[in-house]
């Protein structure tokens, strides 16, 4: 893929970053470590953003509630495409990437394989490419857009053989989790979302939680080999279809994952419009070993919007920099929009999760938490309201160009052509 000379305009970069780093150290700000630190966080890139959740195992639309709205043209269509989209989406993201997989990105050939006899064969392509590209991956069980999910229950189903069914899938799936780890020699984290919950009022809400719960004792009991798989449940407060009521609500998974020492997984669009999980984070640290964040934008409702750099985004990276777990919080996207560029869509999310990071960690925070700690208020606000006045463009330019990714809007071009040779030739 032909780059872009970015150097070109190196001299003035690295002068505006130099001045920039004299104002943010006159408020003990050492740009240059939050740089270094910012190239070491992952962010896990979701694979499911460049073909509209749809994937390979011969599901015609997405079901389960959730939906991706738009016709663009250019969809990827099998592994091979998903995987080059995804290579150019790499070269404009600077920092450090995973790839997110969902089980129905399996590649099995000619041979139809249900979702229960996944073996971690059917992924070995995605193992070779995630080697090729030095990235680590991360997977999710795939509760949807299968026949067995039709009725809208999976794990918390009243037909045993359905229960059954999901329970077998969700034990495959971490062992594929499982050989990722082994293989790349890295955690992986294997997040479980499904999508059960009735449209309307329910007469009995604690059956189907019941079900669920025995569901996931089954699906988590196997011991694995070490502790590489981190294993995540991901609640939700509705969905299409599951208006009324969600069997895995927040308070049901907060429940279990601390009872189970198990991972959870917070998403930015399942709570109440106006509730923020950046506030959440402090809390659930303490008790439950990890955390998953799942990057999202909901627009009225849970609509899974391109990420975009918000103040509910810096809150929930201001949060993460803060606390300083790193080895206990994961960061990863999810979002799907099928009305624009697909790789655009990536990039744009991506380079916004990794804008407000670093915004994060040129925080003055050491003075911010002086003034907190003497009582004085007026200090504390009035400094985070003028941090935002810092010259953080200079540096986000420098760390770009240091990571060899176009800066500014110099990627647009790439998209385009790429779109042009190579998007507009697929039959959607
Ligand atoms: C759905 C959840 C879930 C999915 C992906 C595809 O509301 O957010 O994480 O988006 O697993
Ligand atoms: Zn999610």
């Amino acid at each position: 893929m032909e780059k872009k000379n970015i150097q070109a305009g190196s001299p003035d970069i690295e002068h505006r970053y130099t001045d920039a780093k004299k104002q943010y150290a006159s408020f003990d700000v050492d740009t240059d470590s939050a740089i270094r630190m910012l190239s070491s966080i992952p962010l896990s890139i979701h694979c499911w953003q460049g073909d509209d959740v749809i994937g390979f195992d011969g599901a015609s639309r997405l079901s389960g509630g959730i939906l991706a709205t738009g016709s663009y043209p250019g969809r990827a269509r099998n592994g091979d495409e998903l995987r080059q989209d995804a290579e150019l989406a790499f070269s404009l993201i600077p920092g450090k990437k995973r790839f997110n997989l969902h089980a129905m990105y399996a590649e099995t050939g000619s041979s139809k394989v249900d979702r229960d006899e996944l073996q971690p064969e059917h992924f070995s392509r995605w193992l070779a490419w995630a080697k090729e590209q030095h990235i680590g991956l991360d997977f999710n069980p795939s509760f949807f857009s299968h026949p067995l999910a039709e009725s809208g229950f999976t794990l918390s189903s009243p037909d045993e053989k359905v229960r059954k069914f999901w329970v077998r899938h969700g034990i495959a799936c971490r062992r594929i989790s499982q050989y990722f780890a082994d293989e790349l020699k890295d955690e992986v984290v294997n997040n479980s979302w499904l999508p059960d919950g009735y449209k309307d009022a329910p007469a009995d809400r604690l059956g189907p939680r019941l079900r669920l719960q025995e569901s996931l004792d089954a699906m988590y009991r196997e011991t694995l080999p070490n502790d590489r798989v981190i294993d995540t449940v991901e609640s939700k407060l509705f969905g299409i279809g599951s208006e009324s009521y969600v069997v895995g609500s927040h308070e049901f998974y907060m429940g279990y994952a601390s009872k189970r020492n198990m991972g959870l997984c917070l998403d930015m669009g399942h709570f109440h419009p106006t509730e923020t999980i950046a506030d959440k984070i402090s809390s659930l640290l303490l008790f439950v070993p990890q955390i998953v964040i799942h990057m999202s934008r909901g627009v009225r409702w849970d609509s899974d919007h391109i990420v975009i750099w918000s103040e509910d985004l810096q809150n929930v990276c201001n949060e993460i920099v803060r606390i300083k777990a790193w080895n206990r919080i994961h960061i990863l996207l999810d979002y799907f929009d099928a009305s624009m560029n697909r790789i655009a869509a990536w990039v744009i999310g991506a380079r916004s999760v990794q804008k407000a990071l670093l915004f994060a960690l040129l925080e003055p925070i050491d003075l911010i938490r002086d003034y907190e700690a003497k009582g004085d208020y007026f200090r504390r606000l009035a400094l985070m309201e003028e941090a935002k006045n810092l010259p953080f463009s200079s540096v986000w330019d420098y760390y770009c160009l240091n990571q060899s990714v176009p800066l500014g809007n110099d990627w647009f071009s790439q998209v385009s052509r790429y779109e042009d040779d190579v998007l507009r030739l697929r039959a959607n």
